[in-house]
């Protein structure tokens, strides 16, 4: 099993931001006795539960493979994409309860999602680098759209909520945007793409403020006021 090098620093400080993450909104959620409000509290918690085992799973090493690409042996943290085809869909959940989206823009949300985590992981672990860069663009093709049907239908569906609900899908929305196009920029800068404008070193430390945003902040401006998420969930 290969062993992290320095970037361990960045995967031991990702896994103590998760669990200290997860230990905050479970004690938040503890007293909420509201089955449909609870919904937020439980979902949340299990994102950033996962995204501590990943994190330590890579800090530990058992995360880590290596992909040998051109003649060059690449560290590749193949547990990221464990985690995110687990909790991107979750993230993508929260969002829907907000806005109260139908079944048919859930799943048409998380299935472009899991695809696209999907084939990024196929990007990843392929061995030809010009592959790899064919399957990160599929991948960002499945991004775009799923943006665009972030920024359409969900955002239609949540616009006919409460004025207080659909100004706090707006912040999250917006985070979401910001955050996520941000992920196959820093595997392209990265190492990945074999391009190497990003050392691992960097490249992990980006990747941990990036989670950690998308994850830990998300949930606490989602969390942040009981009596918003209690009107969002409120039976019509
Ligand atoms: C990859 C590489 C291939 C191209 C694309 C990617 C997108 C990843 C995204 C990840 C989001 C992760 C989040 C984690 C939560 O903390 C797989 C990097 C498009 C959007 C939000």
């Amino acid at each position: 099993m290969p062993q992290p090098g320095q970037e361990s620093l960045w995967l031991w400080i990702g896994a103590i931001g998760m669990a200290l993450g997860t230990i905050y909104f479970v004690a938040r959620g503890w007293g909420v006795r509201e089955k449909e409000e609870q919904t937020f509290f439980i979902v949340t918690s299990f994102i950033t539960l996962t995204a501590f085992a990943s994190y330590l799973s890579m800090a530990t090493g058992f995360g880590l493979t290596e992909v040998t690409v051109g003649g060059r042996t690449l560290d590749i943290y193949w547990a990221r994409y464990a985690d995110w085809l687990i909790t991107t869909p979750l993230l993508l959940l929260d969002l829907a309860l907000l806005a109260r989206a139908d079944r048919n823009t859930i799943g048409t949300l998380i299935g472009l999602d899991v695809f696209m985590i999907a084939t990024g992981l196929i990007a990843a672990l392929t061995t030809v680098a010009s592959f790899r860069l064919v399957w990160w663009g599929v991948s960002s093709g499945a991004l775009l759209v799923l943006l665009y049907f972030l920024v359409g239908t969900l955002t239609t569906q949540a616009e006919k909520q409460d004025e207080s609900v659909s100004s706090l899908f707006w912040t999250l929305r917006n985070l979401t945007i910001g955050l996520w196009v941000l992920y196959p920029i820093v595997w392209i800068l990265g190492t990945e793409s074999t391009l190497s404008f990003l050392p691992l070193y960097w490249e992990t430390a980006v990747f941990m403020i990036l989670d950690l945003s998308a994850k830990v902040g998300f949930g606490v401006l989602l969390l942040r006021s009981r009596s918003v998420l209690a009107t969002a969930r409120k039976p019509i």
